[in-house]
């Protein structure tokens, strides 16, 4: 190309913002102004990028079949950076702005947490200006006694953020607790699918967990009888992918269309706002008895599960049936299961409401203690994977969310593990403002057609604008991905990131085309074949609404069959309009005789008939499920984080009470020796032992076993408090491990315990150890070991409770 003089090319157009000559020509830019080079150069750049695309080259690929395989978009290299940038100016450099250009291609927004921690030690306070406080006890005066001036910014500034601390709770789950992470694959799983946590072995993705109850208000208790969310945030290396799962694998309705009306009906009625995180009053069972497809939830929800005792001992479920598509292409079904290593483990109802008195944070406490003391939580991440023409084989739909595929039928495939190692920093910044969403996925995994995932694929991203105010809720640390983000969104409330150049939008020339669609690299949805009506309406097998309900009830031991019965009979008995009990009752007639006549029994009402059925085909009747009943996961069997009480008084065997503290400390349980009072007591050795909490503090719901200490001395100083026996009665109740020494049994009568089951069997749970001697103390610790390592056994139990 000839060069040409400034004039020609029109050094004035590239001084003015509108209009320019018609030329390509290359002008002779070595000016002798810096800066008019600068702007000759990008606008040279610009026409010899722009020139690069002389029509849209890729328009044409999307249509008919070329679009089933997206294509790259176009792209062209800018011979000079200044080319795509907002301003030549950007080269006067400060503290502020940085050091000129960026890095090119790069947004560095990305990148870890700690960009954005902060620490103040050795720091000044200031205010959001940085401008350093002098005095932060007292408002600006006139007067020492005068009023308060309009002018103390600094107090008006303090008060205006302190009252909009507050955000929106979450809509539902607002009450919840996490912690930081990662997901280790075990082996490349290219042959389903190519997202990338799978595509190696040992491969690390950090995770950030949230678990969560769904109807309590952010401040209430956790240990009320409700489903719990497990949701995963897995920070890939292909985006951000979250499965934002539960610990029951299945839910109460199974269109999305009704979720509004399930949780109206749950929440605290609107007349006067109670109850606060239950589901035992009238709108919640008026509802779910006029849905029979919630059955089978209901009997999870009622079973323990519904109570974990820890949210380190819950299995967790991404519920929905979702989809893996491989590099070829290839898509199968797949569920995902996380399995605790530690055991599933439940409260005793009894038991969680006395919790929710002694510690309304109970599942928050003990998330954070076990990370903080070093006790990682860990799951094995499981998958069912089945093929489209498994699925129409099954007698129930797998877009169905109110029925699961018994492990028995597609058996899980460990793909990896999951460990919590890491407390967040700050609950506000991490816990609260993570947004999860269903929408959020990666290449490799796809969505199904169930229409409650459906649903939840707009419901996430919708609720986070009023909850997170605005857009822009992907900038804020805890949701950034550690890939970069790039793309032509725009502006919003409280945006982070200073996109450079003037262009916003694809197809463009003057960015060289950037940022373009990656095609077949980015993702891509499977392309499934539908032809079918647009109907609202549910396939007929959405009809069953009982079998695998009774499948899950001949699944369970006989324990938790109780449990569930008790449970149906404590919420029902809360209900008070009883046209409600009996519909509830008339639908359990559809799930087992026994159960149905056995709540009617708790109400005293006669067994109602059988609620009728949605449709005429006939149900199958299913064998039973073993891996249904939680008696299924036992855990690892060791003591580790069980926190064992060990009361004491003045005239304790020290020794006793030593061999036992670092027998419990040696096997990772946490000991804690438990008197009336705080200080010291006293040892019949003559030393002194430090009391560690009350029994006024920490009652026996608290812990997970008990040792009333040697000492005859110490057990008649115990017997005067009458904690002590509460401690004892509710630990028995409870059917956990308790060990006492001979001389303490005059406490087991005191509370009513006898020394075998109610059947007249060994109580394997109740240890009754000789006076402290090193051999068979020794014997006695590690007997109350073991049935502390184990799950609890109920067979203490009887209907109404003896004790
Ligand atoms: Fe949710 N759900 N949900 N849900 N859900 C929310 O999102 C919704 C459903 C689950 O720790 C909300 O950010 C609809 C099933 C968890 O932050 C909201 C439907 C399952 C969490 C929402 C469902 C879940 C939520 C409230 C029916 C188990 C907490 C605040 C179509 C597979 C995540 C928010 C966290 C949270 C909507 C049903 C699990 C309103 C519309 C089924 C674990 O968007």
């Amino acid at each position: 190309m000839a060069t040409v003089s400034k004039t020609q090319v029109g050094l004035g157009s590239v001084l003015s913002t509108v209009s320019g000559p018609s030329t390509h020509e290359q002008p002779d830019i070595a000016s002798d102004d810096a800066i008019h080079t600068e702007l000759l150069e990008k606008f040279v750049g610009s026409d010899e990028i722009s020139s690069a695309f002389p029509y849209n080259e890729t328009k044409a690929s999307e249509y008919g079949q070329a679009a089933r395989c997206p294509f790259a978009g176009a792209t062209a290299d800018a011979s000079d950076p200044i080319v795509r940038a907002s301003t030549v100016s950007e080269s006067n450099t400060s503290e502020k702005t940085g050091e000129g250009p960026p890095p090119d291609g790069e947004n560095l927004q990305k990148g870890d947490l700690d960009r954005v921690r902060a620490d103040s030690d050795g720091q000044v306070l200031t205010t959001n200006q940085g401008v350093a406080v002098g005095d932060n006890q007292s408002s600006l005066k006139i007067g020492l006694r005068g009023p308060t001036a309009m002018e103390d910014f600094i107090l008006r500034e303090k008060l205006t953020h302190f009252d909009h601390e507050r955000i929106p709770e979450r809509v539902v789950h607002a009450r919840g607790s996490a912690a930081h992470g990662y997901f280790e694959n075990y082996a490349p799983l290219s042959e389903y699918t190519k997202a990338t946590p799978f595509n190696e072995a040992g491969k690390q993705t950090p995770v950030f967990v949230r678990f969560s109850t769904v109807a309590g208000e952010r401040g209430s208790s956790d240990t009320v009888r409700d489903v719990r969310g497990f949701a995963v945030k897995f920070y890939t290396d292909s985006g951000n992918w979250d499965l934002v799962g539960n610990n029951i694998p299945v839910f109460f309705i199974q269109d999305a269309m009704k979720f509004p009306d399930l949780v109206h009906a749950v929440k605290p009625e609107p007349h006067h706002a109670m109850p606060q995180a239950s589901s035992a009053h009238d709108t919640y069972w008026d509802f779910v008895s006029l849905m029979p497809e919630s059955t089978h939830m209901l009997l999870w929800q009622m079973s323990d599960r519904a109570i974990p005792r820890s949210y380190r001992m819950m299995q967790g479920f991404g519920v929905h049936t979702f989809r893996l598509i491989n590099e070829k292409n290839e898509s199968v079904f797949c569920k995902f299961h996380w399995t605790p290593v530690a055991g599933t483990h439940s409260l005793a109802w009894d038991e969680a409401v006395k919790i929710s008195g002694a510690d309304a944070d109970f599942h928050r406490r003990d998330l954070w203690e076990a990370i903080e003391s070093g006790a990682y939580p860990e799951w094995e991440l499981g998958l069912q994977i089945f093929t489209e023409e498994q699925a129409d084989e099954f007698e129930f739909d797998v877009l169905d969310s109110t029925k699961l595929i018994p492990v028995e039928l597609i058996p899980l495939l460990p793909v990896g593990k999951l460990v919590l190692n890491r407390n967040p920093d700050n609950f506000f910044a991490e816990t609260e403002q993570v947004a999860f969403c269903t929408a959020h996925i990666i290449p490799g995994i796809d969505f199904s057609n169930d229409p409650l995932l459906q649903g939840r694929i707009h419901s996430y991203l919708d609720t986070q604008l009023t909850r997170l105010g605005g857009p822009n809720f992907h900038e804020i640390p805890i949701n950034a991905p550690l890939q970069e983000i790039h793309n032509n969104q725009r502006d919003g409330m409280h945006r982070q990131n200073i996109p450079r150049g003037r262009v916003a939008y694809e197809p463009n020339s003057l960015g060289g085309g950037c940022p373009f669609q990656a095609g077949m690299q980015g993702f891509t949805s499977f392309p499934e074949t539908i032809t079918e009506d647009k109907v609202r309406g549910k396939p007929e097998k959405f009809a069953d609404h009982y079998s695998q309900a009774s499948l899950f009830w001949i699944s369970q031991s006989r324990a938790e069959k109780q449990h569930i019965i008790n449970a149906f009979r404590f919420e029902l008995t809360r209900v008070q309009v009883p046209a409600i009990r009996e519909r509830v009752v008339s639908l359990l007639v559809n799930v087992d005789q026994t159960l149905a006549q056995a709540v009617a029994n708790g109400l005293g009402i006669d067994l109602p008939v059988a609620a009728p059925l949605a449709s005429e085909i006939p149900f199958p009747v299913l064998d039973a499920s073993p891996a249904l009943s939680e008696t299924h996961y036992p855990g690892d069997g060791t003591i580790k984080t069980k926190r064992i009480a060990i009361l004491a008084a003045n005239g304790v065997n020290g020794d006793s009470v030593n061999a036992l503290y670092d027998a419990i400390l040696s096997q990772g349980g946490v000991p804690r020796v438990l008197s009336s009072q705080l200080g010291k007591i006293e040892t019949s050795q003559g030393d002194t032992l430090n009391v560690e909490a009350t029994l006024e503090t920490m009652p026996g719901v608290l812990f997970d076993a008990m040792v009333i200490a040697d000492g005859e001395r110490s057990v008649t100083n115990l017997a005067i408090d009458a904690h002590t026996v509460e401690f004892l009665r509710d630990q028995y109740r409870h059917c956990k491990p308790i060990m006492v020494s001979n001389s303490a049994k005059i406490l087991l009568d005191k509370a009513g315990i006898e020394v075998t089951l109610p059947d007249g069997s060994v109580d394997p749970g109740l240890i009754i150890s000789n006076e402290y001697d090193d051999d068979t103390t020794s014997q006695s610790i590690e007997q109350f070991m073991m049935a502390v390592g184990k799950p609890r056994d109920h067979s203490r139990e009887t209907d109404p409770p003896l004790v």
